[in-house]
């Protein structure tokens, strides 16, 4: 089966149970990575500045904790954001390695990072890592791996996902590498709610994209007009549960396979798990690492924290 074929199969597969769901993987081609990069600077989207803030705080710390001549293997690079403020402070760096699922983002992405970081070994990887794939070879050989994993896009997995992509972490780290990730927090639910629904309608915008996405690369007919974005902070598990809502009684078709939705049926985009800190060390724990340091901001709303292997 090609790459696409499989992924027409998934998408299927996904919108043929009882609860209709698309991976929020398929947010992301080059306008959703775009909106994504907007959401990251939207006042209600605390995550994104609580993450640079608790970075920038503990910079020296986190470059010690690096050392030197790692190779930096960053999974769902997005727009490097974060990385920058890395690699302006990483003395030397035998790689960085910014593996993402949008290709021609993600090579945009590098190839202005090898603009600004001349004497950086910059290797762009598009991989769903959900899937195996092969990381290259620095022409450096580095001293250890460091994996780094900011914007709690771990939220985004739900347990059994989470903790099977921690170990693929787990291994790529290897065996005097490390994990830095960043892991949002519990908090109070209004300020959870505002951040997936911002007065803007970009997150709104950024999940219908999904729709048109699906209608450009796998020939399905979405009509966006009649789909509205929702997202609701679900206590019980702890996670914000983004949907997209039919506006009416309607069919659609994805890979010759139609699918009928009733007024109000939803369709699962993504969850976003909020952690406790103890709750996430003990995931960690069970992909094989150990929390040897945690970073928060002052309110206790994001994390930043750094795993070895146990
Ligand atoms: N790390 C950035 C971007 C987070 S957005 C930040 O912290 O701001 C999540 C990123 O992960 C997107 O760039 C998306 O394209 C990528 N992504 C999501 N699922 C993926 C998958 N299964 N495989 C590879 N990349 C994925
Ligand atoms: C990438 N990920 C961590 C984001 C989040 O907050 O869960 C994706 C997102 N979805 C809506 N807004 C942002």
């Amino acid at each position: 089966m090609t790459a696409n074929a499989a992924q027409l199969r998934e998408i299927v597969d996904g919108l043929s149970g009882e609860v209709k769901k698309i991976s929020p993987k398929y947010f992301y081609d080059e306008r959703g990575s775009q909106l994504f990069d907007e959401i990251t600077r939207l006042p209600e989207y605390y995550l994104t500045g609580t993450e640079i803030g608790i970075m920038r705080d503990n910079m020296d710390e986190i470059c010690a904790l690096v050392g030197e001549q790692a190779s930096l293997i960053e999974f769902g690079s997005g727009s490097s954001l974060k990385t920058r403020l890395l690699l302006d402070h990483l003395s030397e760096l035998a790689a960085y390695v910014p593996v993402d699922i949008s290709g021609d983002y993600l090579y945009a992405c590098a190839t202005q990072i090898r603009d600004e970081y001349p004497h950086i070994d910059v290797l762009p990887v598009v991989a769903d890592f959900t899937k195996h794939f092969q990381l290259p070879i620095p022409t450096v050989m580095p001293v250890r791996n460091i994996v780094y994993f900011p914007g709690s896009t771990i939220g985004n997995f739900e347990h059994d996902a989470a903790l099977e992509l921690l170990r693929v972490m787990h291994h790529e780290a290897g065996e005097d590498g490390a994990l830095l990730i960043g892991v949002d927090l519990q908090k109070d639910p209004y300020l959870i709610e505002r951040a997936y629904n911002d007065s803007a309608g970009v997150t709104a915008e950024f999940n219908l994209n999904m729709l048109q996405h699906l209608n450009r690369d796998f020939g399905a007919n979405f009509d966006m007009t009649r789909f509205t974005h929702s997202a609701n902070y679900d206590q019980d598990n702890s996670r914000v549960v983004i949907e997209l809502v039919s506006r009416a009684e309607q069919t659609f078709e994805i890979g010759n396979t139609e699918f009928d939705l009733a007024d109000g049926e939803a369709i699962l985009t993504e969850y976003s798990h909020k952690y406790t800190l103890d709750g996430f060390a003990s995931m960690a724990e069970q992909a094989g690492f150990s929390v040897a340091k945690v970073w928060t901001d002052t309110e206790c709303l994001f994390s930043v924290q750094y795993c070895v292997r146990l």
